[in-house]
């Protein structure tokens, strides 16, 4: 047992029912382990409590790299009782009802709990069932996600397998949290059938429903001459509504002139459409769409001042990702704590977001940017120029920054460093 554990205090069953936290932070994600490290530092044992069901936090960016060979699943997962901060009360058990006026959120298991400050940080949900046959074929005949701890490593026992022909990639017409995570594959996998000698004999192509190969247009110019020199073909504005396993066929609809287009498949890469967890939608914390309704530059909830929201399951308008969620935290713990204090919110988030997309074994392309799509970059090299050294900080670097440093609630994003690696130039 790790030390840590020793110090959190678990809480299941109904042990917690009628209990009151100064701090509630729903979920132990990446932005709920980040918040409430930090936040239990600050004010000590006992005042903070995550509500968190799982047994195990997965570092999900490496899920890429399992589905591409370059590491084991093994490392992309900790014991949730090793990674929970110590001075911090765990609730096994998962939000179901949230009560703002009455400061209160309901269990699964039934269990009232009261707060002075929430923070929600539940992250999103995967909707396998909204394609048709996508549930059924997971996982089996070639077909698999990245997205999904149950099924990333069939993903590289399916990229071995293949022996040529039709591979598929796609992105669906939905938010989905790092939205370069469908084509990193794309790419890896390509340079793995270069690797062995199957290029001649495959088509890749990827249909996304975007009109765009990328959000921000610094890297799309790059990435749409990548996908030029590497011969992928790419179909813009089309949506996977259907697979029949069977005929191992892949049904799309062109969301311009809504024809229907059947692509044949042997290897295919599905990036489920995701949206707001269904508990989440229900309660009165959400816009219309079904995201925790925060301010976007203090992340402070719009109707209830005593909550705030972090990452993925928020209406933030930035990429979904870890490297946000970074840039989040410090501005949500300093705002939430001035807000505690009677004091104003000072600290803006900027939209801060980092893509890092593999463009090949040992290669990769480092996107950073703000709300608007515009470059917010740490390195003062060309980061629209593909690298090794990035490759290497990917595979090497942010696994240790990410266990050692965000979890602990000690990397706040890189604006300290942007500014001292620029400092003489503009940024
Ligand atoms: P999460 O970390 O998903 O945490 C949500 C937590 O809420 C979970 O622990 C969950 O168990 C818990 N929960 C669920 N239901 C309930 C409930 N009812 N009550 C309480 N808690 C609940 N980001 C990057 O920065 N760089 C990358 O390269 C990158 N690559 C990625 C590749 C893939 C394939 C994937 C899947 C993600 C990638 N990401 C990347 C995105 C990144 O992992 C997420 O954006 C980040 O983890 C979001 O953090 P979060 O705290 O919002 O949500
Ligand atoms: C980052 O901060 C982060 O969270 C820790 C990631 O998720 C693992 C990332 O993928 C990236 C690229 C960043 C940004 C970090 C640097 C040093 C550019």
């Amino acid at each position: 047992m790790n030390c840590r554990s020793s110090f959190a205090r678990l809480l299941s069953g109904n042990a917690a029912s009628g209990a009151h936290y100064r701090v509630l932070v729903v979920g132990g994600g990446t932005g709920g382990l980040a918040i409430s490290s930090s936040l239990s530092r600050k004010l000590g044992r006992d005042k903070v409590a995550v509500i968190e069901p799982s047994d195990v936090h997965y570092y999900q960016p490496m899920f890429t790299l399992v589905g591409s060979g370059i590491k084991k699943f093994e490392q992309t997962r900790r014991p949730m009782r090793n990674v929970m901060p110590r001075h911090v009360t765990w609730i096994q058990d998962g939000a179901s009802e949230f009560d703002p006026d009455n400061k209160t959120v309901v269990t699964v298991n039934g269990n009232k709990l009261y707060y002075d400050y929430l923070v929600v940080a539940a992250g999103l949900q995967i909707d396998v069932d909204k394609i048709k046959g996508l549930r059924e074929s997971i996982g089996s005949g070639g077909i698999s996600t990245n997205y999904l701890p149950d099924t990333v490593q069939k993903t590289w026992k399916f990229l071995e397998e293949f022996q040529g022909g039709e591979a598929v990639f796609t992105f669906p017409n939905s938010a989905v949290k790092c939205a370069g995570a469908p084509q990193k594959i794309m790419y890896l996998a390509e340079h793995r059938f270069r690797q062995r000698g199957l290029r001649d004999k495959s088509n890749v192509t990827y249909y996304t429903a975007l009109p765009v190969i990328f959000g921000a247009k610094k890297y799309a110019d790059r990435l749409s001459e990548i996908v030029d020199e590497k011969s992928i073909g790419v179909n813009y504005r089309h949506d996977l509504i259907e697979i029949d396993s069977t005929r191992k066929e892949a049904v799309f609809e062109n969301l311009e002139t809504k024809e229907k287009v059947v692509q044949k498949y042997d290897f295919m890469h599905v990036t489920p459409p995701m949206g707001p967890m269904d508990f989440l939608k229900a309660s009165p914390l959400v816009d219309g769409a079904g995201w925790v309704d925060v301010d976007k530059n203090t992340l402070q909830h719009k109707r209830y001042p005593n909550v705030f929201g972090i990452g993925d399951c928020t209406n933030v308008p930035t990429s979904k990702t870890a490297a946000a969620v970074a840039g989040q935290s410090g501005v949500l713990k300093r705002n939430l704590l001035s807000h505690m204090n009677g004091q104003p919110l000072t600290k803006r988030y900027d939209g801060y977001t980092s893509c890092p997309l593999p463009v090949s074994y040992g290669k990769l392309l480092l996107a950073e940017f703000d709300f608007d799509g515009q470059p917010l970059e740490t390195f003062p090299i060309n980061q629209r120029k593909e690298r090794l050294a990035f490759y290497i900080m990917k595979r090497e670097i942010l696994p240790h920054m990410y266990w050692n440093y965000l979890l602990k609630g000690h990397w706040e994003g890189t604006s300290t460093v942007r500014k001292l690696l620029h400092l003489g130039t503009s940024v």
